[in-house]
């Protein structure tokens, strides 16, 4: 078996503290902190690991997750592993997608498969069982609602005391139902997340609980599997771009770190380019990114996609880095970009929440600037499932006035064959 060993190193001073550590920040200069794992694994060994495990019935192995192990959480015996289990997230293609967007060679990844209906259930599988081995006595977040609705169903499942703290008016339906029906203490902040965030990192210092916002870099470590599963699924072969939406800017931070680790294992030969995309009220990282990333900007944030409604971004070092290593781009979309995408990818059959379909709205909108070149191959995430947000696909085809393009108006009648003929009659003139 290959040795391996695992440290948490500071992103901005380099201090080292051991995997176990959970005090969450730098004991020094309260930077973010980084898993490093430093193993020597040989890639056609590690591929061959990964698909055997794909085939495996049972076990923790069977997760899309824990396939990947030896670059997540070496350490982590089975019996310590909260799963449910998560990932082995669907790679499709569709005619209508790829003409609205005028990408040919275009992959949907589809998170919203996974247990809890969002990207959020890869990291928190593993920021749990980091939770669960230091011995946690309870755990937090705040959150938009997919991290709340996550740490609710994996803190349940590990038997943790669970507090979340979301931003008043602001959650999604299908979010706010989880995160209550799964058991978490919760609490609704009148204030923005970003206000939440401050008030979690408040509550983390005063009461000892574990954070487990995306800062917390063993949640990083299972998003990177997104990135795996993708390559792996394209035969690691790398499409030339990967598309994302981007609020918090954890995923984007994970992916950076994810396919650099992969070049370096030698399991990819060559970069794809990252585009994180983010709603255009809620967009200090594409701004930034205009500007050279010379600022690390705020804005009071304000978007339909109550997801990414985020205007102080967390992750953002690491989201800067990403983007650089990957010779990434940037974008924003606007609200009516967004909707227009999410009734496309809906009507396609696949659909997804209002923040997901940011992702393919950029890809639309960097096809048409000619930054996505004729020819090359894109990879656009889906992050969260449709029924996530029903509020949203209800006020846009039932009560937006004037009536949006896409828009598959409900039609009530009388219960009477003749009011069925009258109807269908008038549908088809
Ligand atoms: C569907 O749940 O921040 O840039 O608290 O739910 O890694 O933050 C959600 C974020 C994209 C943005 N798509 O990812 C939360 C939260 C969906 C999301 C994002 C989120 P990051």
């Amino acid at each position: 078996m290959i040795e391996q060993r695992s440290v948490q190193v500071c992103e901005d001073c380099g201090t080292r503290i051991p995997e176990t550590d959970s005090r969450g920040d730098c004991p020094a200069c309260g930077g973010l902190l980084e898993i490093v794992h430093e193993s020597s694994s040989d890639p056609s060994s590690l591929k061959e690991l990964f698909a055997e495990r794909r085939a495996q019935i049972g076990g923790v192995e069977q997760s899309g997750v824990w396939r990947y192990r030896e670059l997540v959480l070496p350490t982590a015996a089975d019996v310590d592993v909260v799963s449910h289990p998560e990932g082995n997230t669907p790679l499709m293609q569709r005619q209508r997608l790829s003409e609205w967007t005028g990408v040919d060679d275009l992959w949907i990844k589809h998170e919203g498969h996974n247990p809890t209906g969002s990207f959020k259930d890869r990291g928190m599988t593993v920021a749990i069982t980091q939770a669960r081995r230091t011995g946690a006595s309870a755990v937090a977040c705040a959150s938009t609602g997919n991290t709340s609705a996550s740490l609710a169903a994996y803190a349940a499942h590990a038997g943790i005391p669970a507090l979340v703290f979301v931003p008043a008016g602001r959650v999604a339906l299908g979010k706010i139902a989880q995160t209550i029906a799964y058991g978490a203490r919760t609490l609704v902040v009148r204030g923005n997340f970003d206000v939440c965030l401050s008030l979690a990192v408040e509550a983390r210092n005063a009461l000892g609980v574990q954070l487990l916002n995306s800062v917390n870099p063993f949640r990083l470590e299972g998003q990177k599997t997104i990135v795996f599963e993708v390559v792996e699924q394209l035969d690691w072969a790398p499409p030339d771009w990967i598309a994302l939406p981007a609020g918090n800017l954890g995923n984007t931070a994970a992916f950076g770190k994810a396919l650099r680790e992969a070049r370096s294992l030698g399991l990819i030969s060559r970069m794809p380019r990252m585009a994180a995309i983010q709603a255009a009220g809620a967009a200090p990282f594409a701004r930034s990114f205009a500007g050279g990333f010379a600022e690390r900007l705020h804005v009071e944030p304000e978007t339909i996609a109550t997801a990414i409604r985020i205007g102080a971004p967390a992750s953002w070092n690491r989201a800067v880095r990403s983007i650089r290593e990957t010779n990434g781009v940037v974008a924003s979309v606007t609200d009516d970009e967004i909707l227009e995408a999410k009734a496309v990818i809906d009507a396609s059959g696949i659909g997804c929440e209002p923040a997901s379909a940011a992702s393919v709205a950029g890809v639309a909108k960097l096809r048409r600037a000619g930054t996505i070149r004729e020819g090359e191959s894109v990879v656009a995430v889906l992050t969260g499932h449709l029924l996530k947000d029903p509020g949203a696909v209800v006020s846009y085809h039932q009560d937006t006035e004037p009536r949006p393009a896409h828009a598959n108006r409900p039609i009530e009648i009388d219960a009477t064959l003749a009011e069925v003929e009258r109807v269908l009659s008038r549908q088809s003139q």
